[in-house]
């Protein structure tokens, strides 16, 4: 022990000392950032370098919401289950999305303030033994609400035969005879579904949904609201973040999906290559086993044959994956004629397969309905009545002419 000690106080001892407690010190170091860096890489393993995902719920955390909010949802015959349910879904504050039953007869009414143009029509149909200068005024009223001028021709024209072959005046039926003129230029077999069936391939791929549209329409606010129209139906969603053109465009899209935890794929650059977030939404939406993503686009370039190209590009390179399953273009009704125009440049570009007519809570301009798929020959499948949330609804073509024909 004396001879230890001996040795210790000699210079070599003394440098022997220091060199052991250096090298405790480093192992402690060392040991210490490795437990703290474990749980980041857990929490949210980056599958690709230059895309930063947004990690609301681990994967397993929104399966056990969607099979609670799901409309297949089991009774809660165990209490205990159900108050623990309840407990982790307040953890997280989700919003529960409304179911569509209720939407539909929550928003008729606001349908009804597109009305203005049924309103019109009726008034002059009350008049009975309708003249010519009767008939012109129906022709400006429709011509007013967007209706388009040969959809207003075809109806007054049948209108007007329907009328003469009856021999009546009765503001009743003729009122009958418009709704079921309207009903059938609206179309009222029209398949209106989204065509969301999984693809089968190397691999099972999600549904992908491209969203597209001009400036302003409500292309994010859509995506937005359908997610958790498919929510409610027990979907699960993954979004795409495609608009790179404004950095908030990605942070808006993410607040929407943080409400019912649903999680974006998004790029960290502003400006970086839309068809590759869009590509590695597709990839991450396989991975997860989702069965839809929906991708949010911009809608304004440079210039408009940019973003034709731009977006004809996103579409090609998702679809290197597999087929897009639905395009889905966002109109906003009170633009009116506007709209159809660009409805013509977006479906040369991208094919469109379903047009989704916004602010129609705003619009006196219900007829745009009837022009627009008429020019692209593809069916008006959502209306988005109002800011709220909830506020979209598959669109329903008798319940529209019966809110048109209101008094
Ligand atoms: N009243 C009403 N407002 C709506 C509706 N849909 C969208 N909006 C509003 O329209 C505005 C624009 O919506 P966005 O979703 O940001 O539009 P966008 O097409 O994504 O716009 P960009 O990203 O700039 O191209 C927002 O204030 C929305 O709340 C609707 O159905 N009714
Ligand atoms: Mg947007």
């Amino acid at each position: 022990m004396d001879a230890v000690l001996t040795f210790l106080s000699t210079p070599l001892g003394i440098a022997l000392v220091a060199l052991v407690i250096v090298a405790i010190a480093a192992l402690v170091v060392v040991l210490l950032r490795s437990r703290s860096s474990t749980p980041q890489s857990q929490a949210g393993p980056v599958a690709h370098p230059e895309l930063h995902k947004q990690l609301v719920l681990e994967s397993e955390e929104l399966g056990e919401f969607f099979a609670r909010a799901g409309p297949q949802e089991e009774e809660h015959n165990d209490a205990c289950a159900a108050e623990s349910a309840a407990t982790e879904s307040a953890s997280v504050q989700l919003e529960v999305p409304e179911p569509l039953p209720s939407r539909l007869q929550r928003l008729r009414s606001r349908l009804a303030g597109t009305g203005s143009f049924g309103r019109a029509l009726l008034e002059v149909l009350a008049r009975g033994d309708l003249k010519a200068t009767d008939w012109e005024e129906i022709e400006e009223t429709l011509l007013v609400a967007d209706l388009g001028l040969e959809a207003s021709d075809a109806l007054i024209e049948s209108l007007r035969s329907r009328v003469a072959v009856a021999g009546t005046s009765d503001p009743a039926q003729i009122r009958s005879f418009l709704a079921q003129e309207l009903l059938a230029l609206v179309g009222a077999d029209m398949d209106r579904s989204l065509h969301l069936e999984q693809q089968e391939g190397e691999e099972k791929y999600p549904a992908s949904v491209l969203v597209v549209g001009v400036n302003g329409t409500g292309k994010t606010t859509t995506v937005g609201k359908l997610a958790r129209v498919l929510l409610a139906e027990g979907k699960s969603v993954l979004l795409g973040a495609a608009d790179t053109f404004r950095a908030a465009a990605a942070d808006q899209l993410q607040t929407w999906g943080e409400r019912v935890g649903v999680e974006v794929v998004r790029s960290d650059r502003e400006g970086a290559d839309p068809a590759s977030v869009a590509f590695e939404a597709v990839k991450e939406g396989t991975l997860r086993g989702v069965d839809v993503v929906l991708v949010d686009t911009a809608g304004r370039l440079q210039n408009k044959s940019t973003l034709m190209e731009e977006l004809a590009k996103v579409k090609r390179v998702m679809e290197k994956q597999a087929p897009v399953a639905e395009v889905l273009l966002v109109l906003d009704a009170t633009t009116g004629q506007n709209g159809l125009k660009q409805a013509e440049v977006f479906a040369e570009a991208v094919g469109v397969t379903g047009i989704v007519l916004t602010k129609l809570d705003g619009s006196a301009k219900g007829g745009i309905v009837v022009s627009v798929q008429q020019t692209l020959g593809v069916p008006v499948k959502f209306v988005g009545l109002g800011e709220g949330a909830d506020d979209l609804a598959p669109f329903d073509p008798r319940g529209f002419v019966d809110s048109l024909l209101r008094d």
